[in-house]
């Protein structure tokens, strides 16, 4: 069985048996800057049935049988048990890692996989640190199908991408991201190791143009293993999109803006909002403005 088939039957199975709980939404297509952002509104997210909000133990550890898709040498593939896209899925370590540490090449060869076998058209992403949008600091990398409500470009943000001729690998910025990132194309077949050395380097880009210091996110900080940074190890966060064709690295400021939570999906072009005030809110100050927010202005060049 392909491992597509094997997210399609997983995903019906756990369905079925009420094990996963899809999320009703509601899309709204609001273009600007030239992407035409997703906002979607999903209502019946701020009840997560009693439980998944309050219980703080790990999820992943152990994880639910009924999530298992597929399994590589160091980490499960599993349904996202919420999800409002149908073919939500997890790759999450096997043993416990912190979501504070960066990714590593075992990290970028599980993903790989899924995106080249997963039998859809995904977005990767990692929400990492404490004003990333991350509620489970046991280290999983997310994958998001295309959805087939919209036969558009998929992620929103590829429009802007698909203009670029830049050699992949090579970090650049876009001037219509009103906030500090690094972007770069990626080779058609990238190692896993060549996808690590990318995304540390789009971590650098990204940090430097904000003007702060990237080293942080680049360690494997034991302090912040438990998910619990303190004063004296204070935890970047960032968010990390990839697609086959980019990676993109976005420095946090913080967590929310104009009360709407933001995660690396956002940056996607995808925005999720609870409830209709929400809705209103980014329809009003506009999506750019509301990534704006949550992400680090420029700062000037840094030379290093
Ligand atoms: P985190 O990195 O910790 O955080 P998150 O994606 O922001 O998820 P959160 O749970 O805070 O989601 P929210 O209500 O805002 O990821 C943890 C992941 O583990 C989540 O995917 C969670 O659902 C999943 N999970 C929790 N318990 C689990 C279990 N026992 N077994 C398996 N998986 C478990 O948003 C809800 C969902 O919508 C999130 O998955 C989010 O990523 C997704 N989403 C956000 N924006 C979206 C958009 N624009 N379009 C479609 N989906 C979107």
């Amino acid at each position: 069985m392909s491992l597509g088939q094997k997210i399609t039957t997983a995903f019906e199975k756990a369905l079925a048996s009420s094990h996963l709980f899809f999320i009703p939404s509601q899309l709204h297509i609001h273009p600007t800057h030239g992407i035409a952002f997703q906002i979607r509104l999903a209502p019946s997210l701020t009840k997560k049935p009693d439980g998944y909000v309050a219980d703080k133990r790990n999820p992943f550890l152990p994880y639910d049988p009924a999530m298992f898709v597929h399994e590589y040498e160091r980490h499960v593939v599993l349904l996202n048990k919420f999800s409002v896209v149908k073919g939500h899925v997890l790759v999450v370590t096997k043993e416990f890692e912190s979501q504070m540490f960066p990714l590593n090449a075992h990290d970028f060869s599980a993903t790989w996989n899924v995106m080249t076998q997963g039998g859809s058209q995904y977005l990767g992403f990692y929400n990492c640190g404490p004003e990333s949008g991350a509620s489970v600091p046991h280290k999983h990398i997310q994958l998001i199908p295309a959805s087939t409500e919209v036969d558009d470009v998929y992620p929103p943000l590829q429009t802007l991408i698909s203009t670029r001729k830049d050699q992949p690998g090579t970090p650049f910025s876009d001037a219509t991201l009103p906030f500090a990132h690094g972007i770069s194309l990626l080779p058609a077949t990238p190692t896993p190791t060549t996808l690590e050395t990318i995304y540390k380097a789009l971590v650098q880009h990204a940090f430097r143009s904000a003007r702060l210091d990237p080293g942080p996110c680049l360690q494997r900080n034991e302090h912040v293993a438990s998910g619990v940074p303190d004063a004296a190890h204070p935890q970047a966060s960032y968010n990390m999109i990839m697609t086959r064709e980019f990676m993109m690295v976005v420095p946090r400021r913080v967590e929310r803006a104009f009360g709407v939570s933001v995660n690396s999906v956002g940056f996607a072009g995808m925005l999720l909002v609870k409830n209709e005030e929400q809705l209103e809110v980014v329809k009003r100050v506009g999506p750019m403005e509301v990534l704006k927010e949550v992400g680090c202005p420029v700062g000037e060049e840094v030379k290093v």
